[in-house]
Parts: structure tokens; C-alpha cells; sequence
């Protein structure tokens, strides 16, 4: 066949695409592609014939196109009779595979942290940090362990079933951690350095500032000679440590059934310095826990010497720290697991 002038060139194209593609596994499978590219009767050696007849210009034109088509098909088909020879050696049973080593690998999505359980372990590593040592309690437990011990009166509105979960009349989900302190306290003698984490259950409508499940990390000192000044130092660390060095407290006058005296702790703005911002409702600080020294009913009820020991105890939700932390303005969306909400904690552990 002699091709014309027009179309030399998409000739050209088509077979360096063909010798490109072409593909042997065995020696025989080769020699037959050689003998159809570049053989006295080849596809390749057919359209240097035709080059031959064309005029100067022509030749000009073409001549290096035909010369680089010549030089790919003999390098191809030098390749593939050393990938053949190579196979053969190694016993491979695939000559050339359809994967490409040379492409880039594709990333491979890393998860995250959730933003609960990173905050959660900044707030124990920081009291590890001082001697305190993580315990750890069952998530369904008895009226004792919640109520009783911790000094609960008997009409408590706690121990109504519109605010705790019952499994049954004397078994139900905690609605605090501070059981596991009681527990610590029943089998350990002072001194008593613990911090306690844990998902707690209250019956709560779901709103974006509450939710009937969250976490708390509560902690319990008890030793000879505790006081509120060591509460207020402990607090005061932890608040630096937590929010940064230029952070305050401020404690104010508060009830729970369990400490005495009790307060509840604010940590100064950190978007407005103490000055007064939205976030803040103007006021300068934010409410992050609840503290005091533990009652000696409680120390009694759980078998340590009140006249002997004293101690203070601290109670804060993880999800309120972390929305104080990062801004975050729901809580609803710690338990929805979106993905969008989720990889901006990235950078969070
Ligand atoms: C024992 C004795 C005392 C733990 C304490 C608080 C104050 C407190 C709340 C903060 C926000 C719970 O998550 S929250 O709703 N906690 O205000 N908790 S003192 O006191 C204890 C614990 C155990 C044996």
C-alpha cells in the first residue's frame, strides 16, 4: 500500500502508539512482533519504502518523525525480549504488568482523634503531671455508689427517675463519676491521688447545650492536712496548663450534697482577655468546674477517718472544656461523627 503525503504523518502517530501498547510473554510472541514491525516485510520497514520515494521537501518533513518511529520499535522490541528472558529466569508467570509502579500512590485517608477523647486525655496527662493516677468504675451502677455514699438526700431530685436512667429500683446508669471515687475510697487507704474519667447518663433533652450522655473527668485527693488552698493551687494549674499561662480563676460559693464547702470555678476569657465578649456574655469569665473540700460524711460513709483525713474533690464535662477550647457551639455534633466536624481536630491529640 503507498500512503500519501496527508496521512504519512497520522501513520506515523498510529504505529509509535501500537509499538508502544505491543505486549509479549513468550520469546516466539517477540520474534513474531519484530518480524511485523521492523522485518523486510515490516509495518515499520513498509513506510521507510514509501519515505524513500518521497520528494526533498518531503523527506525533510518526515525524515526525523520516521527516524525516531524506527529507533522506539527496536527499543521496544528490545525491551520486551528482555523482560521475556528476564520472566523466564525468575520463573515469573507475569512478563509486564498492567499496574504502573512509576504513578504516584493514592493517599490513603488517616483518621483522627475524636475531639472528646483527645481533650479527655490533655486534661488527665495534665493532672499525671502533678501525681494523680487514672481509675476507672463500671458505667452501670448501684443507688450506693451514685447517692448514697456521696451523701444524697433520700428526696433528692437526682434520684428521680425523670433525671436518671433505672435499670431497676436499685441498679442505674451513672450520672456522675464521682462512683468511681467512692469506690477507690471503699479499697485504698490515703493518701488517694486519683482522676476519673467516664461517659455519664442523665435523662436530658438533647438540646445544643445538653445531651443525655457526656463525659467527665472528676478528680479526689485525700490525704492528712488537704486544703482548700492545695484545691485552689491544683485548680489553678490546671487551669494555665489547660487554657495557657496568662489564665486566672475565680472561684464563687456554691452547694453540692457531696463537698463542703463547695464552689464553682471560672477561668478568665481567653478570646477577650477578662474584658468582656459575646462568648463570655460580657462577664469576662467561663464556667469550667465544680470543686470543694469533701464532705466527712462522704470520707465516713466510705470507711476513712474524717477526724484523721481530709480531702477536696473536683468535677468538670469534658464537652464543655473542648467547646471552650476550640469554639465548638453545639454539642449534638460530638456524637453525630461528621466528617466535616471531625478532620478539624486533625492537628489535636
Ligand atoms: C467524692 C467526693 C466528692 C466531685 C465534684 C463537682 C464538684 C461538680 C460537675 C461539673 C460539671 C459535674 O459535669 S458536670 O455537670 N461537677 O461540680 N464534682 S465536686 O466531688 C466528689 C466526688 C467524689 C467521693
Amino acid at each position: 500500500m503507498i500512503y500519501g503525503y496527508e496521512c504519512m504523518k497520522e501513520k506515523i502517530e498510529e504505529l509509535k502508539s501500537a509499538i508502544a501498547a505491543a505486549k509479549a510473554a513468550t520469546i516466539e510472541e517477540v520474534e513474531a512482533l519484530r518480524i511485523a514491525y521492523i522485518g523486510r516485510k515490516g509495518r515499520v520497514t513498509e513506510l521507510i519504502e514509501q519515505f524513500s520515494a518521497l520528494s526533498g521537501e518531503q523527506k525533510k518533513e518526515f525524515g526525523r518523525d520516521i527516524n525516531g518511529l524506527k529507533n522506539a520499535a527496536v527499543e521496544r522490541i528490545a525491551q520486551l525480549k528482555e523482560l521475556v528472558e528476564n520472566a523466564v529466569n525468575s520463573s515469573s508467570a507475569s512478563v509486564e504488568s498492567d499496574i504502573d509502579i512509576t504513578l504516584p500512590a493514592s493517599v490513603q485517608s488517616v483518621g483522627s482523634r475524636h475531639p472528646i477523647s483527645a481533650v479527655k486525655q490533655q486534661i488527665l496527662d495534665i493532672f499525671h503531671r502533678i501525681g494523680f493516677v487514672t481509675a476507672d468504675g463500671p458505667e452501670v451502677e448501684d443507688d450506693w455508689h451514685v447517692f448514697g455514699a456521696l451523701n444524697f438526700p433520700e428526696n433528692h431530685p437526682a434520684r428521680d427517675m425523670q433525671d436518671t436512667f433505672f435499670v431497676d429500683k436499685d441498679i442505674l446508669l451513672r450520672t456522675h463519676t464521682s462512683s468511681i471515687q467512692v469506690r477507690v475510697m471503699e479499697r485504698q487507704k490515703p493518701p488517694i491521688r486519683v482522676v476519673c474519667p467516664g461517659r455519664v447518663f442523665r435523662n436530658e433533652a438533647i438540646s445544643y447545650r445538653a445531651h443525655c450522655i457526656f463525659h467527665q473527668v472528676e478528680g479526689l485527693y485525700i490525704d492528712k492536712n488537704v486544703s482548700f488552698a492545695d484545691l485552689k493551687q491544683t485548680i489553678e494549674y490546671f487551669a494555665k496548663e489547660c487554657f495557657g499561662e496568662q489564665s486566672t480563676i475565680r472561684l464563687r460559693p456554691s452547694y453540692f450534697p457531696f463537698t463542703e464547702p463547695s464552689a464553682e470555678v471560672d477561668v478568665s476569657c481567653n478570646l477577650c482577655g477578662g474584658k468582656g465578649c459575646a462568648v463570655c456574655k460580657g462577664t469576662g469569665w467561663l464556667e469550667i468546674m465544680g470543686a470543694g473540700m469533701v464532705d466527712p460524711a462522704v470520707l465516713e460513709s466510705c470507711g476513712i477517718d474524717s477526724s484523721v483525713y481530709t480531702g477536696f474533690a473536683f468535677g468538670m464535662g469534658v464537652e464543655r472544656i473542648t467547646m471552650l477550647k476550640y469554639g465548638v457551639k453545639d454539642l449534638r455534633l460530638y456524637f453525630e461523627n461528621d466528617e466535616r466536624f471531625l478532620e478539624q481536630f486533625k492537628a489535636v491529640y
